[in-house]
């Protein structure tokens, strides 16, 4: 019998247990975890494998309050980078695998994506099943505290001239942008904006918490599938273990084998392709 891609060798008594578990009536109650693995084979990069123009920055020194305050128009040129990026990719075959398990009517879902960039939001994903964690960034917030402006999704690219992203992504030194070429609040005018994404450091949107909270106490998870994260990032790594100590069965999507988990199954490969031949 023909094997399936090579890039991608599955065991087979892997996915006959997994299906078996599947398709059996005690999995009822579904929780994905995302992470930037998943956007990879839509070109873009993950957290820590950013290379190309960025190389020279650590992703997690950029996407910090801190770094905003000190240089905002470094900042932004990352996000608007990042933003140019996001619109010009697709989402890929495992987005819409996710997408799929929102519209089931026979299954409880919920996704929990860390990543900012959107994609799982144009699969067609449920809005009520999607909780983008890190918010997006395509999401604008006045830094002014005393407006009123309501945070809102803007997809203009570029969302100003000193940001259009060719300018700088071909030269490897980044130009000094002065804030006012940055973008500033319609509403209060004085405000800079800046991507309503969370940094590090800051705390998550207390409702998201408590949406994936009240999806993990209504239901009990029997299965949470982790797919394309390093679980490095808190607290939504802590998912994994609160589902595992509840006894729901944990299946790993990651290119990496991950030795130190035992009793899961592990799909190893790009989740793009792992996804769709586990989940059918
Ligand atoms: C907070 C938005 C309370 C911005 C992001 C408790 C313990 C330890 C640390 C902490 C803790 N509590 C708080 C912290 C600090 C910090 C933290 O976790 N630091 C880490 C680095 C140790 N957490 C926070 O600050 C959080 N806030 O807890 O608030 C608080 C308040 C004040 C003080 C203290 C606490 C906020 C975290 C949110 C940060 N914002 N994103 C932006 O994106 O610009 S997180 C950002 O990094 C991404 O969104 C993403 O979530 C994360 C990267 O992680 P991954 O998605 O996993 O990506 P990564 O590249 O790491 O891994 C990719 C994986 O995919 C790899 O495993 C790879 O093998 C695999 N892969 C690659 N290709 C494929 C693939 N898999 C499948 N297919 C492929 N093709
Ligand atoms: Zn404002």
């Amino acid at each position: 019998t023909e094997s399936a891609p090579s890039s991608t060798l599955i065991p087979v008594s892997t996915l006959e247990s997994f299906h078996n578990f599947l398709r059996s009536p005690n999995c009822k109650t579904i929780l994905a975890l995302v992470g930037a693995g998943l956007s990879a084979s839509s070109g873009l990069s993950t957290f820590r494998g950013s290379g190309g123009l960025w190389k020279q920055y650590n992703a997690i020194d950029l996407a910090t309050p801190d770094a905003f305050l000190d240089d905002p128009g470094l900042v932004w040129q990352f996000y608007a980078y990042r933003r140019h990026k996001a619109l010009q990719a697709q989402p890929n075959l495992g987005h819409y695998v996710l997408a799929k398990l929102s519209k089931l009517a026979d299954i409880n879902f919920l996704t929990i994506t860390q990543n900012v960039d959107g994609l799982s939001q144009r699969s067609h994903h449920v809005p009520e099943k999607l909780l983008e964690f890190h918010g997006s960034l395509f999401g604008m917030r006045c830094t002014n505290f005393s407006c009123s402006y309501e945070e809102q999704n803007n997809y203009n690219d570029p969302l100003c001239e000193a940001l259009r992203v060719d300018n700088f992504d071909q030269t490897d030194a980044l130009p000094f942008l002065d804030e006012q070429d940055l973008p500033h609040c319609p509403a209060c005018k004085v405000g800079l904006l800046r991507p309503a994404v969370v940094w590090f450091g800051e705390s998550l949107p207390l409702q998201m918490i408590d949406k994936a909270d009240e999806f993990i106490v209504q239901n009990k998870v029997d299965l949470m599938l982790v797919i394309g994260t390093s679980r490095a990032v808190w607290p939504a790594a802590s998912y994994v273990d609160i589902i595992r100590n509840q006894g729901g069965k944990v299946a790993i999507f990651n290119t990496e084998p991950d030795d130190d988990e035992k009793d899961c199954w592990q799909f190893i490969g790009d989740s793009a392709e792992t996804l769709p031949l586990a989940m059918e």
